[in-house]
């Protein structure tokens, strides 16, 4: 039977990549069911906290054009499976490169030392990863020690899997090397092998395989099964706000054009962008708000002490400042907190704060004037978004409301609150966005709406055309629309649900056949027109105007 070679790199790729699959396979159900830390995640969110300001940029909008290019889906939900996969993949290429050297090594050693060096690559994996993953994991609900032993105790399993993968491909010597004769040099030649067959090797391979693939498998399963309860059970959730009340412009006199994007947002088809890969969990026993620096005490109040004010009940469009001209980046909901305003007046300040600086669990931070909260009452702390506490993904337990501005300078997850005596950029200003992140003057067409013809008083055709217009807290006093190179004609504004949500339009243009580009262009509450000359999102936000060109 025709020996086997020691086995090689490609051995190694082969092995590392059964191994790796098994033990991300374990890594996810562990998360989905048990809350321990998903390192592959960890280990991106962290490298997006050191990466420079310009190259995550760069990034992000990259992602932004390629997802709305390829049309794949609201930007957001794909946007955050393409990080998700990266990270992933990130990892086991990784883990499948270091795998393939220490084949390699281990065939120059000629299999010796296969175990240490096996739990050393484990150490080498588990050890950083550990480390980064109780740094930036606020994701994971297990206590730390509970973690690091999780993730150290994985990684060194998978280390030992290489090991012992590698001496049962590797040739064995069947007799115990016969006696030396002479004690020369020449006589320590290595001992006759024999060995592990083909045969044997590929039954072992197949065996492996089977039983990473199982694992695999059953961990794709069950993880994905527990997420999809989770996400049912947030759906059916009966006590959302706006599935038990009508919203309050409902009988306004100009309903929206048919095709028109829903004036409130579903909670689940609201946007979600942030710095991670999942939410962190939080629990509310274990939180508390953290009021630090010039205070003559810190306090902490927990989230019951934040429901004893009055609650402020607010309808407010957010915006992300990454959201293109027409990009689904933004929406509406009905926000619950406690005025920021009022708050502060229980709050025993010394007379030289002037700033807020608010922390987040996630390493976010940003920075508030104690002027803009003063002059506006509508700044809050939202506890809540269509009558539920907020979902993991937008921020639970707490955020804040700064109207007027970007979800940039807005933290979820906030977890401390210090005063301070100066101004100080939040995380996005430090990495080259604008400072104050004010949202521009925006009009956006959803619909030509070809199949919902209306035919009027002089029996013409009508063709509904609408969409949104938004000006951040400035309101919208006029929208426009343009057919082709015609006159710039006035479009009906309905109602909004409040001053700080984007306003719906609408536009009943009698129908020629043809071709036609429909623009649209709006004008703020004090009359100010919105900025015509097209910009990027970087890094003040995305400026320009809005067509759509159909053929009717
Ligand atoms: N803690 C924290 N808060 C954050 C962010 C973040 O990464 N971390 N992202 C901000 C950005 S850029 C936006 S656009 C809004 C989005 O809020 P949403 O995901 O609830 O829609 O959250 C803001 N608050
Ligand atoms: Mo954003």
């Amino acid at each position: 039977m025709s020996p086997v070679k020691s086995p090689g790199p490609l051995l190694g790729l082969l092995v590392g990549a059964l191994l790796t699959a098994a033990l991300l396979g374990l890594y996810y159900p562990a998360w989905k069911l048990a809350g321990l830390p998903f390192v592959p995640f960890d280990l991106f969110d962290f490298m997006t906290r050191i990466l420079p300001g310009p190259l995550l940029t760069f990034g992000i909008d990259s992602m932004v054009a390629l997802v709305r290019a390829l049309q794949l889906g609201p930007t957001s939900v794909v946007a955050k499976t393409a990080e998700q996969i990266l990270a992933v993949a990130g990892l086991a290429v990784t883990a499948l490169l270091a795998s393939a050297i220490l084949f390699a090594i281990l065939r120059a050693l000629n299999g010796r030392y296969a175990y240490p060096l096996g739990l050393a690559l484990g150490l080498l994996f588990g050890v950083p990863l550990l480390i980064i993953s109780l740094q930036v994991g606020q994701a994971a609900s297990t206590p730390p020690p509970l973690s690091a032993l999780w993730i150290l105790g994985t990684f060194l399993l998978w280390g030992f899997g290489l090991a012992f993968s590698y001496q049962r491909l590797a040739p064995r010597p069947a007799l115990p090397p016969p006696p030396a004769v002479a004690p020369s040099t020449e006589a320590q030649a290595p001992a006759p092998q024999v060995l592990a067959t083909p045969m044997d090797r590929r039954r072992f391979l197949i065996h492996l395989g089977s039983a990473t693939a199982l694992i695999t498998v059953a961990g794709a399963v069950v993880g994905t099964l527990a997420e999809r309860m989770r996400q049912q059970m947030l759906a059916a959730h009966p006590s959302r706000w706006s599935s038990t009340h009508e919203l309050p412009n409902a009988s306004a006199a100009v309903q929206p054009a048919p095709g028109t994007r829903r004036e409130f947002t579903p909670l689940e088809s609201h946007y979600r962008i942030d710095i991670n890969t999942r939410a962190p969990v939080i629990d509310e026993k274990n939180w508390s708000l953290k009021i630090t620096g010039l205070l003559d005490k810190p306090l902490a109040l927990t989230l019951e002490d934040l429901r004893r004010y009055e609650p402020l009940h607010q309808f407010v469009t957010l915006s992300c400042i990454s959201n293109p001209v027409g990009g689904d980046l933004i929406g509406t909901t009905r926000w619950t907190g406690v005025s920021l305003r009022r708050l502060l007046a229980d709050l025993p300040l010394k007379p030289n704060a002037s700033h807020l600086k608010i922390r987040s669990a996630d390493g976010f931070f940003e920075t508030v004037a104690l002027q803009t909260i003063n002059a506006d009452e509508r700044v809050m702390l939202a506890y809540a978004w269509d009558g539920l506490p907020l979902t993991a993904e937008h921020g639970f337990p707490l955020r804040i409301y700064i109207p007027d501005l970007h979800g940039m300078k807005q933290p979820k997850w906030i977890e401390s609150i210090e005063a301070i005596d100066h101004d100080e950029p939040g995380y996005w200003v430090v990495r080259g966005w604008d400072k104050t992140a004010r949202m521009k003057a925006t009009a956006v067409i959803d619909t030509v709406s070809i199949n919902m013809t209306i035919i009027d008083a002089d029996q013409r055709t009508l063709i509904p055309i609408g969409g949104i217009a938004h000006a951040g807290a400035r309101g919208i006093s006029k929208v426009e629309v343009r057919v082709d190179d015609g006159p710039w004609q006035n479009a009906q504004l309905r109602t909004p649900l409040s001053g700080v949500t984007w306003v719906l339009w609408r536009f009943d243009w009698p129908f020629q056949s043809g071709t036609h580009t429909f623009t649209v262009r709006c004008y703020d509450g004090s009359g100010a027109p919105q900025i015509q000359t097209p910009a990027p999102p970087h890094p003040s936000g995305a400026s320009g105007l809005h067509s759509r060109t159909q053929m009717l």
